[in-house]
């Protein structure tokens, strides 16, 4: 059976989405869309089910759909993201949910955003912003640990700073390997891990969705695609500009359920 992808519709009101490190910048609704689809295709390409959950114009972010949810083989834990203006979109993600995994829900006053949240094996790498525009909370963090715990994951905070998430700053694109932007997370603070570095000119470039061998990633990086192709990754390239304009990188349009 394949696996299943779940991803989101693009809001018709994206350009009025959350933008926090981001200055806003008219975003082609069209050109977005296509964007869309063609990470949609490459999720097809690796194997994935796609089922698309519908939006509106209520949830500006909704395409953004990793924020909603961490699902992990054992339970999805349904979250309760730091913006506001995001906490909608989470009914309709449990429900999709529901029907795959027990599900358990991060309450008030906890916040957590998927984003914050870099699973490797069975840790659960869970990101603290320094400063004040951080997206989860302490709250966040203790419930999500006790739900995991159970299951035997561990969650270690993860201090980062001047970007939205900590996957803004680094994912994993090998089994031992992840990619990163040192100047927004410092890499040894993952035990264990080597830190394959994004290329300086390119400080959104650390954000790559790693399935199975490949690694799905913004076309517009190239000089950090030739580092991971160096590295013996097959890159699958897709267009991600406008999405970025929207403070969106490719982790953050699917929930995968591996
Ligand atoms: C937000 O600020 O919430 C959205 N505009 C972007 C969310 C991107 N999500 C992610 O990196 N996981």
């Amino acid at each position: 059976m394949a696996r299943l992808a779940l991803t989101r519709e693009l809001s018709p009101n994206i350009a009025n989405g959350e933008l926090t490190f981001v200055d806003r910048t008219p975003i082609d609704f069209d050109r977005a869309r296509a964007e869309h689809d063609a990470y949609e295709a490459a999720l097809r390409q690796v194997g994935y089910h796609v089922e698309r959950l519908s939006a509106d114009s209520e949830m500006a972010d909704s395409v953004f759909i990793e924020d909603t949810a961490v699902v992990l083989d054992e339970l999805a834990v349904i979250t309760r993201p730091g913006a506001e203006s995001r906490r909608r979109e989470t009914a309709a993600v449990a429900k999709a949910l529901r029907t795959h995994r027990p599900v358990a829900a991060i309450l008030a006053p906890g916040t957590l955003d998927g984003g914050d949240v870099l699973t490797v094996g069975r840790t659960l790498f869970v990101g603290q912003a320094t400063g004040s525009a951080g997206r989860t909370n302490a709250s966040g963090l203790r419930q999500l640990a006790a739900f995991v715990g159970s299951q035997g994951y561990k969650v270690k905070p993860v201090r980062f700073h001047d970007c939205l998430h900590l996957k803004s700053a680094a994912t994993q694109v090998g089994d031992d390997l992840l990619l990163v932007n040192p100047a927004w997370v410092d890499p040894t603070a993952f035990p264990g891990m080597r830190a394959l570095e994004i290329d300086p000119a390119e400080p959104f470039g650390a954000n790559a969705l790693w399935v199975d061998d490949a690694v799905v990633y913004p076309a517009e990086f190239e000089r950090t695609r030739e580092r991971l192709e160096r590295a013996g990754l097959r890159v699958i390239p897709v267009p991600a500009g406008e999405l970025a304009k929207a403070e969106g990188g490719v982790t953050c349009c699917s929930l995968l359920l591996r």
